[in-house]
């Protein structure tokens, strides 16, 4: 059972993926970001669609397991080898702890380590779910080159991300109806204040066109948002 997150009450201050994060992990995202369950499911359909046996499925900020656990559900007896891979230790402690006791024909490795560090073996799917935003505008360029290299013809990049809108009204709309979930989910203005102090020059939003433009430039061509719910843009892209 996981505990719900109340961090914002109490504490301000930079946000990490740390254990008091790692502990509340599973009750903050699903109150904070809408239609996680969702994007959750439907990347976890489109992996199982484009993954080719013998070749790897890289899930990139893993966090505590919940796509390697759709992932399962969804691949049901097919094989598979998936690496997971994020770079705080206690939300990977808590994905092993979890992910050991599922049964599945699939060969799942979790690493620890930073997604730049990582080299992509064989990658048929790779799937970063709101974890480039952490990244710098560098390290995105240079991730996303490498993530196109990797792959072969007719595989997939799956990525979702907080994205902004460039004109003033249109934000202010997504940010009114974005504090308005959060909110309804039982977060206090407080908290809401906090936790986007805490996020500042740590998770730094960009435009949707400004994503897409960065993807034509690494080679992408094929690009769909196939969900979005204001702030929130799911991508989906084929080489
Ligand atoms: C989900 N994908 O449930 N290298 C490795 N891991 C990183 C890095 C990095 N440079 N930066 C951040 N992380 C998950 C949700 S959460 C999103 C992803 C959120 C990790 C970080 O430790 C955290 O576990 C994850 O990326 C981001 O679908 O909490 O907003």
């Amino acid at each position: 059972m996981t505990k719900k997150d109340d961090i914002f009450k109490t504490i301000s201050g930079p946000f990490e993926f740390n254990e008091t994060v790692a502990t509340v992990f599973d009750d903050m995202i699903h109150r904070s970001v809408p239609l996680y369950e969702e994007i959750i499911l439907q990347q976890a359909r489109m992996t199982k669609k484009f993954y080719r046996q013998g070749t790897r499925i890289y899930d990139l900020g893993c966090s505590n397991g919940n796509f390697t656990a759709s992932l399962i559900g969804e691949m049901n007896d097919r094989e598979f080898d998936l690496i997971a891979v994020d770079n705080s230790c206690p939300m990977l402690e808590l994905y092993n702890k979890r992910i050991a006791a599922f049964k599945t024909s699939g060969k799942i490795t979790s690493l620890e380590a930073d997604i730049q560090d990582i080299d992509f073996e064989n990658p048929s799917v790779i799937i970063s779910n709101l974890t480039l935003q952490f990244l710098s505008m560098e390290a995105r360029e240079t991730i996303i080159e490498r993530i196109y290299n990797s792959l072969s013809d007719g595989d997939i990049f799956l990525f979702t991300e907080k994205t902004i809108n460039g004109s003033k009204d249109l934000e202010e709309l997504q940010q009114e109806f974005y504090y308005r979930f959060k909110e309804e989910n039982g977060y206090s203005q407080i908290e809401i204040t906090r936790k986007r102090e805490a996020l500042e020059n740590y998770l730094i939003p960009e435009t949707v066109e400004a994503h897409i433009e960065r993807l034509n430039r690494c080679g992408f061509k094929k690009i769909e948002v196939w969900l979005k719910w204001f702030h929130f843009t799911a991508f989906i892209c084929r080489k």
